[in-house]
C-alpha cells in the first residue's frame, strides 16, 4: 500500500491479520469454497482479490537497507522537515532492520556493513533517536568495533561529505568535467551503465561544489560520535584509500588507482570557468532525467541525490518544489515497516508475469475481468515517445518499450519491454481492447536496436563502451556496475520477445523484418552458448542465482531454435535436476551471488525458486525429469495457504551480486505460472 495514501502499517497489518482470523474462525477460506483444492483457481482469486483499480498489482520493493537512510538525509539537507508519522514508522522500520550484533547489511538478509550501519545510525539519530538508545548505542558499537565511520567506502563518504560528516577531501575525486570531455572518449561517463551514470551524475554536481549542509549540534555531536579522533584532526587525504574489508567486494585494479591519481592532480588545477561550465551542464542532465520520468528519477539513489543538487542550486524554483513532492513516490508500507522502495514500483514487471501464469493455466475466461483489467494495465503502461532531445541527454530510443514499473517512470528495460509485449499477446485473445500492432511492432524494433553487437543483450541501452570499463568501478562495494554488458536474462528475454512476435503476427510482421528477427535471433545463440558454465548451469544477475539463470538459459535456447534433446539443454536440467531438496522444492541462498557458486538455502525448498526450477525442467523436459517434476509440483501445492497466497520466504532477488532484494509476488506468480505448465503437461496437481 502507498505509503502516501496516508495509512498507518500497525493498522493495516492488524486490520488483515483481524479479518483472517475471523474467517478461520467461521470455518472458511477466505477465498470462496468454490475454488475447492484446485490450486490454480485458488492461486488466481487471491491475486484477483488484490488487484489494483488500475488493473495492476502493487507490493512492496525492498530490501536494501541504504535507500531509507538517503531519503531521511534528503529531507534533513533540505530543511523539509518529515512529519511525525513518518518519523515513527521510519524509526520502527529502522529498528526492525538491524542485525542482533548491532550493525545492519547491505540488505536485509545481509550481515554487518559498515557502510548501511554508519547511514542507519545516522538516519536514526536525524529522526531524533538519542545517542544513549540501545539500538543507538549497539550499532555505535559495531562501528568502532570495525574502524569508525573514517573507512565508510566511497558511496557512504558521499553521504556523510553532504551532511558535513566527512570531508570532500577524503573521497577519490568525481569531477563534473567528466562529462566534458569528447563523446567519442571511453571514459565520457555517457557509456556507463544509466544506474552507475546517474549517480556519477549527481555526486559530480555535488562533490564539484563540495556541498555541504550547514553544521549544527545534531551533527557537531555525530561529528564526536562517528570517529575514535577529533574530526578536525582527521588526516582525510589519507583516508581515501582505506576501505572496511567487511564491505569491500573486490580490490581496486590498477587502472582505478592510476585513474584516481591523476584525477586527483587534476582537481587541484581545475579551473574556476571550467569548473562552472560543467556544473551548470550536470546540473542541465539532472533536471533532464528529472522531467523525462515526471520527477521519479531512474532509481531511489539518484532521486535522493538529484532533489538535494537541485535544492541546492535552486531552493525556491518550481522543478525543485516538484522533485521534493514526487519523494514519497519511493514509500511504501509494508510488514517491516515504511520503507524505502528499490524502484517507484515493480508493477509493470509482476502484472507481465501474471498475465503469462494466467494466460498458460487456459483459466483467463473464468477470470475475465482480472484478464481484461491486466490488459489495460500492460496497455496503458507501454512508453509511446521518445525523450526530448535524446541524443543530446544519452538515451536510447523509448518509443514501444515497456519499463519495470510504470509510463510514468518511462525507462524502458529489454526484459521488460520483452515481457510486455508477451502479455499483451498472451492476454489479447480474452481482452475487449487490443493494442494496435503498429504499437507492438514499436516493441520488436526496440528490442532489435538494442541488441548488442556480440548478439546478446544487456539492461537498458544497448552497450555503449567495452567490458574492460568494469575496471574502472570505483563502488568498492557493488559489482559488475559499469558497463551493461550481455547477460543471459535479457539475451533470452529478447529472444522470446521475438520469437513471440514472430509466432503471432506470421507474415504480417513483414519480410524485412523477419529477416532482421532471424539475423537477431541466430546472433543471440552463440551468446547464450558461451555464458553457460561447464556444470550446465547460468549464472542469474538479477535473480537468485543460478536457478534464476539456468531457467532462462534453457528457455533463451529453446527460443533460438535449440531442441529439448540439444545436449547444452540436457545438462542444464540435468543440474537443476540435481539441486532437488529433499522436501521436493528448490532452495538457492543468496550467498550463490557473493560467492559465485550453488550455495542450497538453509532453509530448503523456497516457493519462487522451486517455481523457477520446474519452469526450467517443464520447458526442457517433462518426461525425462517426470518424478522430480512430480515432488516439486507436491512441494509447491502443500506450501499454499488457505487464501490462494504462499508464504513470504527468503529474498529472490540480486543486483550488482551483492545486494538482495524482496520481490512480494515472486511467491504468486511464478508457482501458478510452473503450476499452470505442470497441469498443461498432464501433471497431477491433486
Ligand atoms: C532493477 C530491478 C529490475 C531489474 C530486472 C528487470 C529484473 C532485470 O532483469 C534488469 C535490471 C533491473 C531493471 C534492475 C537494475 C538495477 C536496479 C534498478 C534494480 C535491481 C532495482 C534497484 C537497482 C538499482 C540499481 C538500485 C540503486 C542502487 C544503485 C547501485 C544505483
Amino acid at each position: 500500500m502507498r505509503a502516501d495514501a496516508g495509512f498507518s502499517i500497525t493498522n493495516v497489518v492488524d486490520q488483515e491479520i483481524a479479518g483472517m482470523s475471523a474467517d478461520l474462525e467461521a470455518g472458511l477460506d477466505p477465498v470462496s469454497q468454490a475454488e475447492g483444492s484446485d490450486p490454480l483457481r485458488r492461486g488466481f482469486s487471491y491475486l484477483e482479490s488484490i488487484q489494483g483499480a488500475h488493473g495492476g498489482w502493487t507490493g512492496d520493493y525492498d530490501g536494501p537497507l541504504f535507500l531509507l537512510p538517503g531519503y531521511i538525509f534528503a529531507h534533513y539537507v533540505i530543511r523539509q522537515p518529515l512529519g511525525d508519522g513518518d518519523r515513527s514508522a521510519f524509526v520502527m522500520t529502522l529498528r526492525r532492520a538491524q542485525n542482533d550484533d548491532g550493525s545492519f547489511g547491505l540488505h536485509l538478509e545481509g550481515d554487518g556493513y559498515l557502510f548501511t550501519t554508519v547511514l542507519n545510525y545516522v538516519a536514526l539519530r536525524l529522526l531524533g533517536v538519542p545517542a544513549d538508545d540501545p539500538d543507538v548505542t549497539r550499532a555505535h558499537r559495531w562501528i568502532h568495533a570495525h574502524g569508525s565511520a573514517a573507512i565508510i567506502p566511497s558511496w557512504g563518504r558521499y553521504w556523510l561529505s553532504i551532511l558535513n560528516l566527512y570531508s570532500w577531501e577524503g573521497c577519490h575525486p568525481v569531477p563534473p568535467e567528466l562529462w566534458l570531455l569528447p563523446e567519442r572518449a571511453p571514459l565520457h561517463p555517457s557509456r556507463f551503465w544509466c544506474h552507475c551514470r546517474v549517480v556519477v551524475l549527481a555526486v559530480s554536481y555535488l562533490y564539484g561544489r563540495r556541498f555541504q549542509a550547514p553544521l549544527d549540534p545534531l551533527l557537531t555531536a555525530l561529528r564526536r560520535e562517528l570517529f575514535a579522533e577529533p574530526f578536525d584532526s582527521i588526516d582525510w587525504r589519507a583516508l581515501r584509500t582505506s576501505v572496511c574489508p567487511t564491505d569491500r567486494y573486490f580490490a581496486p585494479s590498477r587502472l582505478l588507482r592510476f585513474a584516481n591519481a591523476v584525477l586527483g592532480q587534476i582537481e587541484q588545477r581545475m579551473p574556476q570557468r571550467l569548473r562552472a561550465k560543467a556544473l551548470a551542464s550536470v546540473l542541465d542532465h539532472i533536471k533532464h532525467e528529472q522531467l523525462t520520468t515526471n520527477f521519479i528519477d531512474i532509481g531511489p539513489v539518484n532521486k535522493a541525490l538529484d532533489t538535494i543538487a537541485l535544492w541546492s542550486a535552486e531552493p525556491h524554483s518550481d522543478h525543485t518544489r516538484k522533485a521534493i513532492a514526487a519523494m514519497p513516490q519511493y514509500l511504501f508500507d509494508c510488514e517491516r515497516g515504511r520503507t524505502m522502495q528499490s524502484y517507484n514500483s515493480s508493477e509493470l514487471w509482476d502484472t507481465g508475469f501474471i498475465a503469462l501464469a494466467l494466460a498458460e493455466s487456459g483459466h483467463a475466461p473464468e477470470y475475465a475481468t482480472m484478464a481484461n483489467e491486466t490488459y489495460r494495465f500492460i496497455d496503458e503502461n507501454q512508453v509511446l515517445e521518445d525523450v526530448d532531445q535524446r541524443e543530446r541527454y544519452y538515451r536510447d530510443p523509448s518509443k514501444g518499450g515497456w519499463p519495470f514499473s510504470d509510463r510514468a517512470h518511462g525507462w524502458p528495460i529489454v526484459d521488460c519491454t520483452a515481457l510486455g509485449l508477451m502479455a499483451a499477446l498472451a492476454l489479447e485473445p480474452c481482452s475487449n481492447r487490443r493494442i494496435e500492432p503498429a504499437r507492438l511492432l514499436d516493441a520488436v524494433d526496440l528490442l532489435l536496436f538494442w541488441q548488442n553487437d556480440d548478439g546478446g543483450w544487456g539492461t537498458y541501452e544497448k552497450q555503449r563502451v567495452g567490458a574492460w570499463l568494469e575496471a574502472l568501478n570505483a563502488s568498492e562495494i557493488f559489482g559488475d556496475i559499469m558497463v551493461d554488458v550481455s547477460q543471459v536474462e535479457l539475451t533470452s528475454s529478447a529472444v522470446q520477445g521475438l520469437a513471440a512476435a514472430r509466432a503471432h503476427f506470421g507474415d504480417r510482421i513483414g519480410d524485412e523484418r523477419k529477416h532482421r528477427i532471424d539475423a537477431a535471433t541466430a546472433r543471440a545463440a552463440p551468446v547464450l552458448r558461451a555464458l553457460q558454465r561447464a556444470d550446465g548451469s547460468w549464472e542469474g544477475n538479477w535473480g537468485i542465482c543460478f536457478t534464476y539463470g539456468t531457467w532462462f538459459g534453457i528457455c533463451g535456447l529453446l527460443a533460438v531454435g535449440a531442441k529439448p534433446d540439444d545436449p547444452a539443454i540436457v545438462r542444464a536440467a540435468e543440474f537443476i535436476r540435481a539441486k532437488q531438496c529433499e522436501d521436493g522444492g528448490w532452495g538457492e541462498s543468496h550467498k550463490s551471488c557473493i560467492r559465485r557458486e550453488y550455495v542450497q538455502h538453509p532453509e530448503g525448498g523456497q516457493v519462487a525458486m522451486t517455481a523457477w526450477a520446474l519452469l526450467a525442467l517443464l520447458s526442457a523436459s517433462p518426461q525425462r525429469h517426470r518424478d522430480a517434476i512430480q515432488r516439486g509440483v507436491r512441494f509447491l501445492c502443500e506450501r499454499q495457504l488457505p487464501n490462494g497466497d504462499w508464504p513470504q520466504q527468503g529474498m529472490t532477488g540480486v543486483f550488482n551480486r551483492t545486494c538482495m532484494l524482496n520481490y512480494r509476488y515472486y511467491r504468486n506468480h511464478f508457482p501458478l505460472w510452473a503450476l499452470a505448465l505442470a497441469a498443461k503437461n498432464g501433471f497431477s496437481l491433486g
